[in-house]
C-alpha cells in the first residue's frame, strides 16, 4: 500500500505542477486570456500556485500558536465537535479562545500598522509642504484644509482689535500638520478625531475603554498583549484589536485620506476605463502599482509632461499610457482619471501583455513574484520605497524622496521610455476593457444628492425613509486566489442593488465592480431594483460608487455619519439600514477594516473564511456578542447570494426598528391642504 502510494505521488511530480484552469480562475474574460497566454509562454502565477500550494487547515482555523519557540502549538478541533469543557490547550496553557484571538488581533496590527504607516508619510510630505521645504507638493484644496483644521480642533479664525478675521492659511497648514503628526505618538488624550462620530457611538466607546490613545501604541500594545504570558482573555485582547482597530479607521486611514485630499485634491466625479485592456500596444506603459499616491501623483505629472511625451516619440512610441493596479490605481483615478489596469490577482498578468515598460511600485499587496515574471520579459520592475525592496537581482531600486519628487519621478519616467525599444515577445493585449464614473467621496455624494446650494444628505435619508433605497452597504476588499476571481464581488454587488441597496465601494473590489460596467448610470437600469434605479435616473449616479482606495473606507465611516446627521435614521451609524462586506478578503488591512466597521455599528460580513472556526467560543463573541456593545458584528458567508441575503436580512432589521419597513411616500400638500392647516 506504501509504495502504491509513493508511486501515485512519484507520478504527479513527473506531472509537473498543475495549471490553474482559466474559466474556474476568474470570471473576467481578460484575466482568462492571459492565464492561457501565461501557460503557453510557460510563466507561472498565483493561479496556478493556488493549485499546487494548499492552505494549512489549522492555521486557516486559527487555532495555531507560533507566538513562541515551544510551538508551533496546534489544536484542532476534536472530531465531532466539543462536548463538555474544551481540554485543548498550547504548552504554555493557552486555550483555542487565546490562540485565536491572539492570532486575530495580530491581523488587526498588521493592518492597521499598514494603513497608518502610509498615513503617517502623507502626514510628513503634507507638514514639508507647510514648511515650504517641497516645491513638488501643493495644497490643491484649501476648503478641506479648513475643514481637518477644524476636525483637529486648530483655530481658523483669529481676533484682532475686537473682530474675527480669517487665520493666516500658511498658519493653519502648518499647526494642522504638526497636530496631525502628533497623532501618532502623543503622549496623553484621546485620537482627536473619534469625535467626529455620533454622540452615542463616542459614549459606546468611552464606556467600553477602546478609545485610541494615540496611532502607534494601540499597535505596539498588542504586539505585547500577544507576547507569551500577557493577556489571556480572549475579551481582553479583543478590547485591543477594538482600539487598533478604531485607530486605523478613525486615526491612520482616516487622516492619510484628508491630507491627500488637501495635497492632492479631493475627488469628484470622473470617466475613466478599466481593466487590462487599457494598455495600449503603440505607447510607452507605465503601471503603477502599490498605494501612496506621493510617488504616483509624481509620475503621473511629469508622464503627461510634454518633455517626456516627446521623448517617447523619439523612441518611437505615439504617447506614453499610464495605469494603475490596486488602490493607487484608486488614488489615480479618482483624481485624475487615469485608467485602472487591474485589481490585486492581475498584477503579474499586466507583465505577461508583453508591453509593460515599467512597473512601479511603492508598498502593499506587491506580489514578490512579479520579479520572477519580469525576468520573462523586458519589464524593468522598479521598487521605489526604503521599507519594500525585493531580493532578486533583476529588481531595480529607485528610492523617492519628496524632496526631489519631480527629479525622482523624471529618472523613472525616462527608464520606461527607454525600456520601449527593448519589447521581446509578441505583445498580447486583450481587448476587454470597461467605462467607469468613479470618484464619489462624502462631499460629492452631498453635492450629487442637493447640488451646490442645498448640499445635504436629506435627499439620501429622504430616499431610504420612503423605501426606493432600501439601505446601504459597503462592498470592500482584496481578491483571494482561494476562490474565483472577481466572482465574489460581483455576485454580491449585483444582488444587493437588485435588491434596492446602493453600494458604495473601494479597493480592488471597486476595481472588479468597474470592470463589470457596474460603475456607470446605466447600470442602475440594467441591474438595479426599480427603487434604486429611479433615484440613480433621477440624479444621475451610478448604482454603485466609488469612493477610493482602501484607506478611503474612512469616507465610508463619515459618509455613515452624515447620515446620521441629516436626520431620520436613528441617532447612531448602529441604526442607520447599513451592512458591510468583503466578498474575497485576503490582507490583514481587511480584519483590521472588517473590524473598525463593526466596533463603529456595522454588522459586516466577509467571504471565504475566517480564521475563527477553531474556537467556537471566541467565534461567538465576535459574531454575536460584539452586537450588544457597539451594535455592529462579525459574520461569515462564502455563498455570495446568501451573504447578499444576510445583509439585506440586516438592512431589513433596521429598518424595522426604525418603523420604516412599509413603502411611505412623503406627502406633498397643495394650495387647499395648505388652507386647510392654517385654519
Ligand atoms: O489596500 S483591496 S488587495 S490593493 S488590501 Fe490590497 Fe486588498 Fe486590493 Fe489596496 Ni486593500
Amino acid at each position: 500500500m506504501a509504495d502504491e502510494k509513493k508511486k501515485v505521488v512519484a507520478a504527479k511530480a513527473a506531472k509537473g505542477p498543475k495549471l490553474a484552469d482559466p474559466i474556474k480562475a476568474s470570471i473576467d474574460p481578460a484575466t482568462q486570456e492571459l492565464i492561457v497566454r501565461a501557460h503557453e509562454l510557460g510563466v507561472e502565477t498565483v493561479f496556478d500556485r493556488a493549485e499546487n500550494l494548499k492552505p494549512c487547515s489549522i492555521g486557516d482555523q486559527g487555532i495555531c500558536c507560533k507566538n513562541c519557540s515551544m510551538g508551533p502549538c496546534r489544536l484542532p478541533l476534536p472530531k465531532g465537535g466539543i462536548e463538555g469543557e474544551d481540554q485543548r490547550r498550547g504548552l504554555c496553557g493557552a486555550t483555542a479562545n487565546t490562540i485565536a484571538a491572539r492570532n486575530f488581533i495580530r491581523m488587526i496590527a498588521g493592518g492597521a500598522a499598514a494603513h497608518s504607516d502610509h498615513g503617517r508619510s502623507v502626514a510628513e510630505v503634507f507638514l514639508s509642504v507647510a514648511r515650504k521645504e517641497t516645491e513638488a507638493y501643493k495644497i490643491k484644496d484649501p476648503q478641506k484644509l479648513l475643514a481637518v483644521a477644524e476636525a483637529l480642533g486648530v483655530a481658523t479664525t483669529v481676533e484682532v482689535d475686537g473682530e474675527t478675521k480669517a487665520r493666516d492659511m500658511d498658519e493653519i497648514a502648518l499647526e494642522t500638520a504638526e497636530t496631525a503628526l502628533n497623532e501618532w505618538g502623543k503622549a496623553e488624550g484621546e485620537l482627536l478625531y473619534m469625535k467626529r462620530a455620533p454622540k452615542p457611538l463616542y459614549e459606546k466607546w468611552k464606556k467600553h475603554g477602546v478609545l485610541p490613545r494615540n496611532i502607534d501604541r494601540e499597535v505596539v500594545e498588542i504586539m505585547h498583549r500577544t507576547h507569551i504570558g500577557v493577556d489571556q482573555d480572549y475579551r481582553n485582547l479583543m478590547k485591543q484589536g477594538t482600539r487598533a482597530a478604531l485607530a486605523d479607521g478613525w486615526g491612520g486611514s482616516m487622516l492619510a485620506t484628508d491630507l491627500q485630499d488637501i495635497m492632492f485634491g479631493t475627488p469628484s466625479p470622473v470617466q475613466a476605463e478599466a481593466n487590462l485592456g487599457v494598455m495600449k500596444e503603440d505607447h510607452v506603459n507605465i503601471i503603477l502599482h502599490g498605494h501612496e499616491p506621493i510617488l504616483s501623483e509624481m509620475i503621473a505629472a511629469v508622464a503627461q509632461s510634454r518633455e517626456m511625451v516627446d521623448y517617447a516619440k523619439s523612441k518611437g512610441a505615439k504617447g506614453i499610457q499610464l495605469a494603475g493596479i490596486c488602490c493607487t490605481a484608486n488614488e489615480l483615478l479618482q483624481r485624475h482619471g487615469i485608467p485602472t489596469a487591474a485589481t490585486f490577482l492581475q498584477q503579474e498578468l499586466a507583465i505577461i501583455t508583453g508591453a509593460c515598460d515599467a512597473m512601479i511600485v511603492d508598498i502593499q499587496c506587491i506580489m514578490q513574484n512579479l520579479a520572477n515574471v519580469a525576468k520573462c520579459f523586458h519589464t524593468k520592475l522598479i521598487t521605489t520605497h526604503p521599507i519594500a525592496k525585493m531580493e532578486q537581482n533583476n529588481v531595480l531600486h529607485i528610492e523617492f524622496d519628496e524632496h526631489y519628487a519631480l527629479e525622482d519621478a523624471k529618472k523613472i519616467v525616462k527608464i520606461a521610455i527607454d525600456n520601449f525599444e527593448n519589447r521581446k515577445a509578441e505583445v498580447m493585449i486583450p481587448r476587454h476593457k470597461s467605462a467607469q464614473v468613479a470618484g464619489f467621496g462624502v462631499e460629492s455624494v452631498e453635492y450629487h444628492l442637493g447640488g451646490s446650494f442645498r448640499g445635504s444628505y436629506y435627499t439620501l435619508n429622504d430616499n431610504i425613509i420612503n423605501g426606493r433605497i432600501r439601505g446601504l452597504a459597503g462592498v470592500v476588499g482584496c481578491n483571494n486566489a482561494r476562490t474565483r476571481h472577481n466572482e465574489g464581488h460581483i455576485a454580491v454587488v449585483k444582488e444587493l442593488i437588485k435588491n434596492d441597496v446602493l453600494v458604495l465601494t473601494t479597493g480592488c473590489s471597486a476595481i472588479a465592480c468597474a470592470m463589470e460596467g457596474l460603475l456607470t448610470p446605466e447600470a442602475a437600469a440594467v441591474h438595479a431594483g426599480p427603487g434604486l434605479a429611479e433615484v440613480c435616473e433621477t440624479v444621475g449616479i451610478p448604482p454603485v460608487l466609488h469612493l477610493g482606495s482602501c484607506v478611503d473606507n474612512s469616507r465610508i465611516l463619515l459618509a455613515a455619519t452624515e447620515v446620521v446627521k441629516a436626520g431620520g435614521l436613528g441617532n447612531d451609524i448602529s441604526d442607520v439600514p447599513v451592512a458591510g462586506s468583503a466578498p474575497e478578503w485576503m490582507s490583514e488591512k481587511a480584519i483590521s477594516i472588517g473590524h473598525y466597521f463593526v466596533a463603529s455599528g456595522v454588522y459586516t460580513v466577509f467571504g471565504v473564511k475566517l480564521p475563527v472556526e477553531g474556537a467556537p467560543v471566541f467565534k461567538k463573541y465576535i459574531f454575536e456578542e460584539f452586537e450588544k456593545m457597539f451594535g455592529g458584528m462579525w459574520d461569515l458567508e462564502p455563498d455570495p447570494i446568501k451573504h447578499a441575503h444576510k445583509m439585506i436580512a440586516h438592512i431589513d432589521k433596521k429598518r424595522k426598528a426604525l418603523g420604516i419597513d412599509k413603502a411611505r411616500e412623503r406627502v406633498l400638500l397643495d394650495m387647499a391642504d395648505r388652507r386647510a392647516l392654517e385654519m
